[in-house]
């Protein structure tokens, strides 16, 4: 059988656009997410993301249980810290925020989920996490206590993300933050899109059909949409 990673990579191969909901268990029950299920169901998800930059964990497991026993959409974690993981899952973005200098979120908080990690089956996919300003401080920022890569430094963002690569990581994840205003430019994108050979991730502030599209034509590898499936359900409709 083939590895989450090893489905991804399949997909950029043959050109197949991935496209992750991503569930934030802080704003979730596990009641309200049974009702998803039925609409993750007909969109044209490829992947479930559930994660939240504050969230303490605490239905995480029942939540993914519900979602199992109403998907089969492969889920991974999208964690804010390592309380944030969960044995229910199938796979983890191991995320190292390369846009901070925070060493917390580089290495720290990574150390301290290792004994947590070898106690699951979790596919553990290394994840360079760059977060891109959009318009107002994300919830990312204020958490992580960093900033974010200055919008206009195309060259300077697809340099962070090949060195992601070459340290190793597996996917690179290009952040506007949740709710973004803007979401991160095309032209970024693009640029991080021709330096990389890795999967490329893009997320925040997508909220329109034509928008994903757009990533994905200059060069997104999986979109993720958050607050648009949030706030209407019928999104893909
Ligand atoms: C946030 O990239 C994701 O981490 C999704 O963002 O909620 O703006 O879709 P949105």
């Amino acid at each position: 059988m083939k590895t989450l990673y090893q489905e991804i990579l399949t997909a950029k191969i043959k050109r197949q656009p991935l496209l992750a909901i991503l569930l934030d268990p802080d704003k979730l029950s596990v009641a309200s997410v049974g009702d998803l299920t039925d609409k993750i169901n007909q969109s044209p998800a490829t992947h479930l993301l559930v994660g939240g930059s504050s969230f303490n964990g605490n239905h995480l497991d029942e939540l993914i249980k519900v979602l199992k026993s109403g998907t089969n959409l492969p889920i991974l974690l999208f964690p804010g810290n390592p309380s944030q993981i969960s044995s229910e899952a199938h796979g983890i973005l191991f995320l190292q925020l390369l846009s901070g200098r925070n060493p917390e979120y580089l290495i720290e908080h990574q150390i301290n989920a290792v004994p947590v990690l070898e106690n699951t089956s979790l596919e553990v996919l290394s994840t360079g996490y760059i977060l891109i300003e959009s318009g107002h401080e994300t919830a990312v920022e204020r958490v992580s206590q960093t900033k974010p890569i200055d919008r206009n430094q195309m060259d300077y963002v697809a340099q962070t993300a090949k060195a992601g690569e070459f340290i190793g990581n597996k996917l690179i994840y290009l952040e506007a933050g949740s709710g973004a205003q803007q979401a991160v430019p095309l032209a970024m994108i693009s640029a991080v899109a021709e330096r990389i050979t890795i999967p490329l991730i893009v997320g925040g502030g997508i909220r329109s059909r034509e928008a994903i599209t757009a990533a994905y034509d200059v060069g997104a590898d999986m979109v993720v949409i958050g607050t648009a499936f949030e706030n209407d359900p019928t999104f893909f409709d």
